[in-house]
């Protein structure tokens, strides 16, 4: 246990509410909170047992301030591993600031972003991937980044750096016994065993990294795309995603020439819906950009949806939309079924056979409920981002498994080329201490000072 000051800030968001917390850490926890609290009954809470809460008053000299109750939680078992308390006070701004005051008069000294959570990792209580989990869970926008923050804060993805770094260990250590002692341990033929042994490493880590971009996605959204010709109900489509009028429909074709886009949320499932230009040849300088616009937002998009008139005919901007969408994800939104109908089915189908038909009238909602079902089982069943067992969330991580993965193929490299054992455990090492920054073995103060920078006040 690392022996450090007391500190204390507010953990509550600033403002008016029902409760605020002022949390205080530290050896000194229980004597500061006895200096400003005082119990009802009399007790002092650096003579609790600790788990319990104290009903009192907190005074500012022998002027009551508030009536609180007080969070008594004795180290190693608390959020910092250390001595702490706390307060929870009615939720006024102005007594929760003189209730801090008070406290860092008692003795406490001011927390800094992201203190409470950085002593838990310096205790270690938890180790870096998990202090970033607790980010992650705090910024969450939607449930997958709920759901994957808190399977990393459970310590999952440690636990799979942890076995993957004893087992390179093992390995370095029996060829280093070997090196040393050559007459008792042989490395005769042991490239047969080792081999595969650093191949599985090496799909391990690919693994992982695969599924970051899918989880990047999961944690901004699926990225959706309304794609179709002028006029064909695209902006009325996102408005109804929006639940308000966010882009400006009328009944002129070319009338949107930007692209506007909403965070919208479909059963805990976060999609960014993306409004584009109609696409058409024009000769309008503006609408041209826009038509350009269209084009490149759809070559990054996870789903597209294709708004078609229903009410017009199919013509060759219907198709040669079609025709560029290529082989990515579509639902076809057969717009405009209020109006009476010209557009074949069957002619639609033959000219994008995977796509599923949604038929819909977006002028008067009709049909959307089942739009969005469309969507959310397509990302249930994984059609449109991988959803389970997604692990990586973190740029920093993937970088470390990045250079992890290159010391390991240069070991692999070593050994076809038949060069000595001790360049191989050269490389291992390496990927030992990549692995290792993960979970923050051997990170520099530095960058564990920016990680913590991230967070907010009393976390
Ligand atoms: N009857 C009917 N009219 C609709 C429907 N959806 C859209 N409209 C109308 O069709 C016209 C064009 O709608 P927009 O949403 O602006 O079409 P857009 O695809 O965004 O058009 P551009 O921005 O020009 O590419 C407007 O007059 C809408 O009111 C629908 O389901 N039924
Ligand atoms: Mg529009």
């Amino acid at each position: 246990m690392i022996k450090n000051n007391t500190i204390a800030a507010i953990a509550t968001a600033p403002g008016s509410s029902g409760i605020s917390i002022i949390r205080i850490s530290g050896d000194e926890a229980f004597l500061v909170a006895d200096r400003v609290f005082r119990h009802v009954g009399g007790k002092k809470l650096s003579e609790s047992p600790g788990f319990r809460a104290y009903f009192g008053k907190i005074y500012d000299k022998n002027e009551p301030i508030d009536e609180v109750i007080a969070l008594v939680m004795r180290g190693p078992k608390s959020y910092t591993g250390e001595d702490s308390v706390e307060i929870s006070c009615h939720g006024g701004i102005l007594v929760t600031r003189r209730i801090l005051e008070c406290v860092l008069h008692a003795g406490a000294s001011m927390a800094e972003p992201g203190e409470f959570t950085k002593r838990a990792f310096l205790n270690g209580r938890i180790d870096l991937s998990q202090a970033e989990a607790v980010i992650d869970l705090i910024d969450a926008k939607n449930e997958f980044a709920v759901k994957s923050s808190l399977s990393q804060l459970d310590g999952r993805l440690s636990d799979r750096i942890r076995a993957m770094r004893a087992q390179i260990l093992d390995a370095m250590s029996y060829i280093e016994a070997a090196l040393d002692d050559p007459e008792h341990i042989s490395l005769e033929g042991y490239e047969e065993e080792f081999t595969p042994k650093i191949v599985g490493f090496i799909e391990e880590i690919q693994d992982l990294i695969k599924n970051y971009d899918d989880s990047k996605v999961l944690k901004s959204g699926i990225k959706t795309v309304i794609l179709g010709k002028p006029n064909a109900g695209k902006s009325s489509l996102l408005n109804l995603f929006a639940g308000r009028d966010l882009a400006i429909v009328t009944d002129i074709a070319g009338t949107t020439r930007d692209v506007i886009s909403e965070q919208i949320n479909i059963s805990g499932i976060g999609f960014e819906i993306i409004d584009t230009a109609g696409i058409r040849q024009t000769g309008d300088v503006v609408e041209k950009i826009g038509v350009s616009r269209s084009i490149s937002a759809m070559e990054g998009a996870n789903l597209l949806l294709y708004v078609v008139d229903s009410s017009t005919e199919l013509d060759e901007n219907d198709r040669h939309i079609l025709s560029i969408m290529g082989d990515r994800k579509v639902i076809i939104v057969y717009n405009k079924t209020d109006l009476s109908s010209k557009v074949d089915e069957t002619e639609l189908r033959a000219l994008s056979p995977h796509a599923t038909i949604i038929k819909m009238s977006a002028g008067d909602g009709t049909g959307f409920d089942k739009l969005k079902e469309c969507m959310v089982s397509m990302f249930n069943s994984g059609s449109i981002a991988q959803n389970d067992q997604v692990i990586i969330t973190n740029l920093r991580h993937k970088e470390a498994l990045n250079s992890a993965l290159t010391s390991l193929r240069r070991v692999l490299e070593s050994i076809e080329g038949g060069f000595g054992e001790d360049l191989w455990n050269i490389d291992l090492q390496d990927a030992y201490e990549s692995l290792g920054l993960i979970i923050g073995e051997a990170v520099g103060d530095d960058v564990v000072n920016n990680i913590f920078a991230k967070f907010c006040m009393g976390k």
